[in-house]
């Protein structure tokens, strides 16, 4: 959060608790739709709300309470009802990044991601965009970046490809705009979403993303505050 900060993206925080709304309807993701079979969702019982299964409905909010231009990133916990295993917890953190202006393009996005994973891992650190599917992004994509472990030319780590996936990204969907009352063809946005954990697994080395959660002093007294 401090590279993007000085990027220019201000801090957005929203309840954990969200509507349907906000979560889903509003970011493209219609009542029964399939693709809401890609968020394993908490419901509450007794309440209309779910636990929010990823950060977006902050910038929602934001948009929502404020005119554009807009550059905000969103962490925060999430929640997704997922089998748990070495690399899937069902609470982790995410960190969201949503900029919205006249004339922003994939190029934009491009390069403020190149600059984020340069200064997060290293000048010599290169992406790659893989196309993808996101409802709340036209076009999306998935952000490889080059192996920090090997630069590129293969190893254990990303399984000898050179690669290593980690955040997901897009232009926001005209429909998300319609929704909050941005005019489409006056304004247009990149947003990108990031796990917070796997980076930290990544730079750390760490193997288990449980151990985060176990509360052992010995794992947790062995980092530097400032790392992370
Ligand atoms: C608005 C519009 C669009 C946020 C985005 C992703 C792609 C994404 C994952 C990365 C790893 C979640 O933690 S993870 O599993 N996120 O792939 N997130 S675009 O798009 C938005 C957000 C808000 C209003």
């Amino acid at each position: 959060t401090g590279i993007l900060s000085l990027m220019g993206f201000s801090w957005a925080e929203g309840p954990l608790a969200e509507s349907d709304d906000n979560n889903f309807t509003k970011l493209n993701i219609p009542e029964h739709h399939p693709a809401r079979g890609m968020f394993d969702t908490f419901y509450l019982e007794n309440s209309p709300l779910l636990m929010r299964t990823h950060t977006s409905p902050v910038q929602i909010r934001a948009m929502e309470t404020s005119r554009p231009p807009l550059r905000i990133m969103a962490p925060g916990r999430v929640f997704r009802h997922e089998a748990v295993d070495a690399t899937h917890s069902a609470v982790f953190h995410q960190v969201e990044g949503l900029y919205i202006d006249k004339n922003v393009t994939f190029a934009d996005l491009k390069g403020t991601l190149d600059v984020f994973m340069q200064k997060l891992f290293g000048a010599q650190t290169k992406t790659r965009f893989r196309p993808s599917y996101f409802p709340f992004t036209e076009p999306s994509a998935e952000v490889d970046v080059s192996c920090l472990f090997c630069a590129g030319s293969g190893c254990p780590i990303c399984k000898h490809s050179g690669w290593i996936e980690l955040l997901g990204a897009g232009l926001v969907h005209p429909n998300v705009l319609k929704t909050v009352d941005y005019d489409p063809q006056v304004w247009s946005g990149f947003a990108f979403g990031v796990g917070v954990e796997r980076i930290a697994m990544l730079r750390l080395g760490v193997k288990d993303i449980r151990a985060f959660y176990e509360n052992d002093m010995r794992f947790l007294e062995q980092f530097d505050e400032n790392l992370v």
